[in-house]
């Protein structure tokens, strides 16, 4: 999808934030937009503060112009405006593919409401086809391993779990210092129970389905803007 198109869903997202919000900056390619385009209305007068959802985009955002706070300070938003790797009918959402998914899932519940924007590509009948990103401690990762593969094979799942990696032989480390998994199910028929289950997992930390957080999201198609809700 083009970049001006998704530049396009990111604006549909900046008009709805106004003076005084405390909003929250997602991570990726998308999100980027929104924040570059937030920061030309700040620079034009708009009064808000932001809290980023990675490192990568803390340092988008100060390019950018716009005041930083976070959640010791603040401890709850207006909005949340972030990308995603998979979204459904009902707006559940599979995240993480930037390996933020543990601040952005922090970020999005302390919002009073969330707003994804996103390409076409990203709209799916039934989560999964994207491989779930689970955040795990470094502690035990053989049997958190073996956990979640157990819950796999009882989530039908089609594929292998993978440990991501930063470059060959090397584990990718998120901002927490944690490791991810990338779970390939395939499809996701039952993700509430299967949220639940990997949550029970000690070792896991988070994982990237986000069930019922999204309230609204601005999709780039090449017919242009869609607003599903
Ligand atoms: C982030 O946005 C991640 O959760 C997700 O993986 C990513 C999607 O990136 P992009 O907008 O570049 O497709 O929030």
């Amino acid at each position: 999808m083009s970049e001006a198109l998704k530049r396009e869903a990111a604006a549909r997202a900046v008009a709805e934030i106004t003076s005084g919000m405390k909003v929250g900056l997602g991570t990726g390619s998308t999100a980027r937009h929104f924040v570059e385009l937030l920061g030309e209305r700040v620079a034009a007068g708009l009064d808000i503060v932001g809290v980023p959802t990675s490192e990568v985009t803390a340092r988008q955002a100060r390019e950018c112009g716009i005041p930083l706070s976070d959640l010791d300070t603040l401890e709850r938003l207006d909005i949340t405006v972030d990308g995603a790797d998979e979204l459904d009918a009902d707006l559940n959402l599979i995240k993480g593919g930037g390996g933020a998914l543990l601040r952005e899932k922090i970020v999005a519940a302390a919002s009073g409401a969330m707003i994804v924007i996103a390409d076409g590509s990203k709209v799916v009948d039934t989560l999964g086809r994207f491989p779930l990103p689970i955040e795990v401690n470094r502690f035990g990762l053989g049997a958190t391993r073996r956990a979640i593969a157990d819950i796999m094979a009882a989530h039908s799942a089609e594929g292998a779990l993978k440990l991501r990696e930063a470059a060959a032989g090397e584990a990718f480390q998120t901002d927490g210092g944690h490791l991810i998994l990338d779970a390939f199910f395939g499809r996701i028929s039952r993700p509430e129970a299967l949220s639940a289950e990997l949550l029970d997992i000690p070792g896991v930390v988070q994982h990237g389905l986000f069930l019922k957080m999204c309230r609204k999201a601005y999709v780039a198609t090449p017919n242009g803007v869609e607003t599903l809700l």
